[in-house]
């Protein structure tokens, strides 16, 4: 532990006292100099400025080891959107709204503010962080294998603040189960998990009236029953696909991005260590993160289909964390599915505010296993891909 602790340490020493071009491949850590010489970023032509606020910077960074530092407790379950209701759905809504309210209602320079959360990822993907001691190589959570570790992190430190804005350590963030385009509830009435279709739009985020609401989004997630399409990034064209032409497609892509893979980079995406400058190729990303993810941004459009702008929606949060069970799933799955094996991936070090707006140190190393952070997720019909033929471009039976 220690010894993989120093490597981030002696990694920044090094680099100040000699020239940086002899460094060995090493891991991306973020540091406390990082986040104090933090500078406007740059995406695609935007000039943002969105470093985290400068008196917050000042430290002290606490480690934050999941299986120690979570909430105490039973395991939290995260529930699937579309299945929620009666009672459950009335006061599960009204702590939701609530939540973001606070959120929201937050100064803009507080870390916790709902204003921060979109600043963090900003500043974590458009080249705002420095490499320590490297002058102008910029640091990117996109395009690359820091993509499922940096999201879980981030939306678990999400949910941590709003837990602790309404004062229930209990409250769990729920997911949008984008990828079941397969209604499966009568052959699966007696089991227990949610079976029903979950491609459509969340109706918690869609009333304008409420604090998940957001307008800056295409039409597309305002049309009444539109699947969301998982290969409308692959298109010059956008136009409204409807159920029967979306669902087999839906299924391929899923099919597809969960697969083993030749490498583990191949579900992950393109090693990115210190040394090497930032990569803003889309191909970079993973398969999780190159269709799926990258489509449900399009797909929703407006603000969320910009990085820069993303998680200003409160959509963003569910959508990813649907993103984040699917890495679970994958790990699950067997087959040859493994994480990425080089410490230049498992000793890399990320900072997040906390619920209290203390700066925490989380590894990728310590963020591998969900369970660790104290929730797990509701089992939903990933049958619903898993069993698809790719050969015929048509669902096979799944056998329940
Ligand atoms: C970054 O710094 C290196 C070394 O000082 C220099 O050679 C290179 O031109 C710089 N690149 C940019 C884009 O400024
Ligand atoms: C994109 O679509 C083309 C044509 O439909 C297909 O050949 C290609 O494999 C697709 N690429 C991805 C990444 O889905
Ligand atoms: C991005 O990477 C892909 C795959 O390696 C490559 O074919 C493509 O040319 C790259 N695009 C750019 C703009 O460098
Ligand atoms: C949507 O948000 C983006 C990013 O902030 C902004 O550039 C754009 O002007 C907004 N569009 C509308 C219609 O408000
Ligand atoms: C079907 O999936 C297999 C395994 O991932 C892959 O090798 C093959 O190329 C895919 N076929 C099509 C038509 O996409
Ligand atoms: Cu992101």
């Amino acid at each position: 532990m220690k010894s993989k602790r120093l490597l981030c340490l002696f990694l920044f020493m090094f680099v100040v006292y000699s020239t940086w071009g002899y460094v060995e491949a090493a891991p991306i850590c973020i540091t406390l100099n990082t986040i104090q010489k933090c500078q406007a970023g740059n995406f695609f032509g935007e000039i943002t400025q969105c470093c985290p606020p400068a008196a917050y910077t000042k430290g002290p960074v606490v480690d934050f080891i999941p299986k120690r530092d979570r909430h105490p407790g039973p395991l939290r379950v995260r529930k699937a959107l579309q299945c929620l209701s009666g009672d459950e759905l009335s006061s599960y809504s009204e702590k939701l709204w609530k939540a973001y309210e606070l959120m929201q209602a937050l100064p803009q320079d507080d870390p916790r503010s709902f204003y921060q959360q979109n600043a963090m990822h900003c500043a974590y993907g458009s080249g705002a962080f420095v490499q320590d001691g490297t002058g102008n190589l910029t640091i990117d959570i996109h395009f690359n294998w820091y993509f499922s570790p940096w999201h879980r992190m981030f939306l678990y430190f999400h949910e941590r603040i709003l837990q602790s804005l309404l004062d229930d350590p209990t409250f769990t963030l729920h997911f949008w189960n984008f990828d079941n385009s397969f209604d499966a509830e009568k052959a699966n009435r007696n089991k227990e998990g949610c079976f029903r279709v979950g491609h459509f739009f969340p109706e918690l985020y869609s009333d304008p009236s409420k604090s998940t609401f957001h307008a800056n989004r295409s039409v597309r997630p305002f049309t009444a029953n539109l699947p969301a399409d998982l290969s409308i990034l692959n298109r010059s064209e956008t136009p409204l696909r409807f159920v029967s032409e979306a669902v087999p497609r839906n299924k391929e892509v899923m099919h597809r991005s969960m697969q083993p893979g030749k490498s583990p980079l191949d579900f992950h995406g393109w090693e990115f260590k210190y040394g090497q400058p930032q990569n803003l190729n889309i191909s970079g990303g993973g398969s999780l993160e190159f269709l799926p993810h990258n489509s449900i941004h399009r797909w929703i459009g407006g603000s969320t289909s910009l990085t820069t702008h993303a998680p200003e929606d409160p959509i963003f949060y569910v959508f990813h964390s649907n993103l984040e069970r699917l890495w679970d799933v994958w790990q699950r799955l067997g087959g040859g599915r493994k994480d990425p094996s080089s410490p230049d991936w498992l000793d890399a070090e990320f900072l997040f505010y906390d619920e209290n707006a203390v700066l925490r140190r989380v590894k990728v190393k310590d963020s591998l296993v969900m369970k660790d952070f104290g929730y797990t997720y509701e089992r939903v019909f990933d049958e619903s891909w898993l069993f698809f033929d790719n050969s015929t471009l048509t669902p096979v039976k799944p056998s329940n």
